[in-house]
C-alpha cells in the first residue's frame, strides 16, 4: 500500500483540510499518516472559532518518524498556521523526500482575492518561496496571485490572463503549476496548468454549477494526491480530482438539506472510487 504524509490543520467543522483529506485519500485505499497543524473549533470562515496551535509537535512528530524509518510515497500539504510552519514543513520535505516521493502543495489561503483570516501578504509570499521544493503546486486564482504579488484579476479571469500567472508561477520553482477554479470561454469551469519539463499548457472544464462553498479545493487536492499514489499520471489524476469535485458541488447544489459551510465529499466517495476503478 502506498502511503503519504499530510500536513494540514483540523478545522472540526468545517469539512476542509484533514476532515476530507484523511476519508477521501484513505478510502483510495493509500495509508495517509496525518501532521496536524493546528485545531480550530470550525473553519475560519465563522466567527469566533478556536484555534489551539500545534507547531511545538510538528518537529517532534518527524523526529520520531525519522528514527523508525518511515518512508512515504508522496507530502501533501494545505492550510498552514504561521511562517514558522512554512519553515517547519520545509523541513519535513528535506528529511522524508525519496527518489520516487511527490510533493503536492495546496497553499489554502485565500478566495475571492481575499487571506483567510489571520494571515498577511508577507505569510503569501513566504508560501510561494516554499513552492520552489514542490513537484505539483494548486493554488486558486487568489492564491496565485498573493505568492506572487500580483494585482487580483477577479474569479473569471480570462485564459490569456491565467497563462501569463501561469508562468509567472513556474518561476516559483515547482515543476509544474496548476491553477485551480479557471473560468473558460465555453462556460465550463476547472483547471489550468503548465509543465516546466515541457513548457505546455494543460486545461479541463467540467459544467458550471451555479453553488460557491469552502472547502473544494481540499476536496480536489486530496483526490487529486489519492488519484497520483493510484498510478494516474498528473494529468489524469487533475481530470479525476474535477471530476469529483465537480459530482460533489452538484450534490449539494441539489441537496435541500445541505449546509452552506462545505460540500456534500462524503455522498460522493462511490464516484470516485468508480473514477479510479476501485469498488
Ligand atoms: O479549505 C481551506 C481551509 C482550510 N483550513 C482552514 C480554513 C480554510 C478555509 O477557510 O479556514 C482553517
Amino acid at each position: 500500500m502506498k502511503r503519504i504524509i499530510t500536513i494540514q490543520d483540523i478545522s472540526c467543522i468545517g469539512k476542509c483540510s484533514l476532515t476530507v483529506a484523511l476519508p477521501i485519500i484513505s478510502a483510495m485505499g493509500v495509508e495517509t499518516a496525518i501532521v496536524p497543524t493546528a485545531v480550530l473549533s470550525t473553519h475560519t470562515q465563522f466567527k469566533g472559532f478556536t484555534f489551539t496551535d500545534l507547531t511545538e509537535d510538528m518537529a517532534p512528530i518527524k523526529d520520531h518518524w525519522k528514527k523508525e524509518g518511515f518512508k512515504f510515497d508522496a507530502i501533501y500539504t494545505g492550510y498552514l498556521g504561521s511562517e514558522r510552519q512554512i519553515k517547519l514543513v520545509s523541513d519535513y520535505f528535506d528529511t522524508f523526500k525519496g527518489e520516487n516521493t511527490v510533493i503536492v502543495m495546496d497553499p489554502a489561503m485565500a478566495d475571492n482575492g481575499k487571506l483567510y483570516a489571520g494571515f498577511d501578504e508577507y505569510f503569501a509570499r513566504k508560501m510561494g518561496e516554499l513552492c520552489a521544493k514542490a513537484d505539483i503546486i494548486l493554488p486558486n486564482i487568489s492564491e496565485a496571485c498573493l505568492m506572487l504579488g500580483e494585482k487580483y484579476p477577479g474569479e473569471e479571469a480570462d485564459e490569456e490572463t491565467v497563462k501569463k500567472l501561469l508562468l509567472k508561477l513556474d518561476g516559483l520553482g515547482a515543476k509544474i503549476s496548476v491553477i485551480t477554479g479557471t473560468t473558460f470561454a465555453d462556460g465550463t469551469f476547472g483547471f489550468t496548468g503548465y509543465d516546466h519539463a515541457d513548457g505546455t499548457f494543460f486545461k479541463y472544464g467540467t459544467p458550471k454549477v451555479p453553488l460557491k462553498s469552502h472547502g473544494t479545493g481540499d476536496v480536489f487536492a486530496s483526490a487529486f494526491t489519492g488519484a497520483l499514489m493510484n498510478s494516474f499520471n498528473v494529468y489524469d489524476s487533475l481530470k479525476i480530482a474535477a471530476d469529483y469535485t465537480c459530482a460533489c458541488i452538484k450534490n449539494s447544489y441539489e441537496d435541500p438539506e445541505k449546509v452552506n459551510y462545505a460540500v456534500n465529499f462524503e455522498l460522493e466517495i462511490p464516484y470516485l472510487l468508480k473514477l479510479i476503478n476501485k469498488k
